[in-house]
C-alpha cells in the first residue's frame, strides 16, 4: 500500500490551543517508520499551509472561526479528492473540524468510482451539531452534520459534491451527546454504538456487522479516529476528555479487524493535543494503532477473521 501522510495543522475548530502540533507529534512518534516497517511505501506530503480566508458570517454569534474552517474545508475537500485517487491518504490532525473537508473529498472520489462511501466514526462525541444548534461554537462539533448533508450549511460551507448517506455512517465509542444532536440522531439513519453497547456486546460484534454491510455494498471505508474515543487514562493528550472510553485492547482490536477486512481506503487521526500529552504516550499509541490498522499483528490469523 502507498501511504500518504498529509499534515493538517488545524486548531481553530477546538476550544483549546495545541492540536496544531498534532502532525509534528505523530511524525516524532515514528509514524512513517512504523508504516515502512510493515512493507508499505510511505510518502510524507508535509503540512498544508493555512488557506487564505474570506468574510463568511452566520446568524449564530457563538460560532467561532467560521472563515478559517470554511477555508480549510474547501482546501481539504480538494486535497482529499486528489490524494485518494491512488494510495491511502492518512490525514494527520489537527482538530476534528478537518473531517468536514476530508470526508467530503473522499466521498466525491467514491462517487467517481461508482462506489458508496462508508464512514466509521470512532469518537466520544457524535459531532453532529449544525451551525445553528452548536452552543459552544466549536466547529469540531459539526463535521458529521455537514458531510451527511444536514440542513443549515448553505451559504457558508462549500456545497457537497457527494453527501454521505447517513445510513452509511457507524459511530462507536459514543458517550457525550448534546440534546440537539440527540434530536438529529432520532431522525437520521446513523448507526450508533455507545459505550454501553460495547460493554454489553463487545466491540468485535458491533464492528463485524458494520464491516459486513460495507463488504456487501462493495463500499469504500473512511475511518475517522478521534483521540477521545480512547479512555483518557490511556490517551490523555486531548482537550475534550470524557471518562469511560475504549480500552487499549478494544482500540487495537478495532484496528486489527479493520486491517483484516481490507476495506479501509482513508484515515483521519484527529484531536491529538501534544501540549496535553505525557512523554508522548498518546502520540505513540496513535502510531501503534495505525500500525495495527495497516497490518501489524502478534500472530497470523486465518484470513477472514473479522
Ligand atoms: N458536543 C460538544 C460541542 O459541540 C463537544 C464537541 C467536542 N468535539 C470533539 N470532537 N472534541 O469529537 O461543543
Ligand atoms: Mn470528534
Ligand atoms: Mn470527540
Amino acid at each position: 500500500m502507498h501511504c500518504k501522510l498529509i499534515g493538517i495543522p488545524l486548531q481553530d475548530g477546538a476550544s483549546q490551543l495545541g492540536c496544531e502540533m498534532g502532525p509534528s507529534a505523530l511524525r516524532v512518534a515514528g509514524l512513517a517508520a512504523a508504516l515502512a516497517d510493515l512493507g508499505h511505501e510511505v510518502s510524507d506530503l508535509g503540512n498544508l499551509s493555512p488557506p487564505p480566508t474570506r468574510d463568511v458570517a452566520h446568524g449564530n454569534s457563538a460560532v467561532r472561526n467560521l472563515p478559517e474552517i470554511v477555508a480549510w474545508t474547501e482546501l481539504l475537500a480538494d486535497v482529499a479528492y486528489r490524494e485518494s485517487g491512488e494510495g491511502m491518504p492518512i490525514f494527520l490532525g489537527g482538530d476534528h473540524a478537518l473531517s468536514a473537508g476530508t470526508v467530503a473529498g473522499v466521498a466525491r472520489r467514491a462517487a467517481d468510482k461508482g462506489r458508496p462511501l462508508f464512514v466509521l466514526w470512532l469518537d466520544a462525541h457524535t459531532d453532529l451539531h449544525t451551525l445553528t444548534s452548536t452552543e459552544s461554537g466549536n466547529l469540531h462539533g459539526v463535521p458529521v452534520a455537514y458531510f451527511t448533508g444536514q440542513p443549515g450549511f448553505d451559504g457558508t460551507f462549500p456545497p457537497l459534491v457527494a453527501p454521505v448517506d447517513a445510513a452509511n455512517v457507524c459511530m462507536i465509542g459514543i458517550r457525550s451527546v448534546d440534546p440537539a444532536e440527540r434530536a438529529t440522531l432520532s431522525k437520521a439513519d446513523i448507526t450508533i454504538h455507545d459505550m454501553r453497547s460495547i460493554d454489553e456486546h463487545g466491540v468485535a460484534a458491533l464492528l463485524r456487522s458494520f464491516l459486513e454491510r460495507v463488504t456487501d455494498a462493495n463500499g469504500l471505508l473512511h475511518v475517522s479516529l478521534d483521540v477521545d474515543f480512547l479512555d483518557p487514562a490511556v490517551a490523555p493528550a486531548v482537550g475534550t476528555t470524557v471518562p469511560g472510553g475504549a480500552t487499549f485492547r478494544e482500540a487495537h482490536l478495532v484496528m486489527e479487524m479493520l486491517h483484516d477486512s481490507g476495506l479501509v481506503s482513508s484515515l483521519d487521526l484527529v484531536e491529538l493535543n501534544p501540549f496535553l500529552d505525557e512523554r508522548g504516550r498518546t502520540a505513540t499509541l496513535l502510531v501503534d494503532l495505525t500500525a495495527s490498522l495497516m497490518g501489524r499483528k502478534v500472530l497470523d490469523r486465518p484470513t477472514r477473521s473479522f
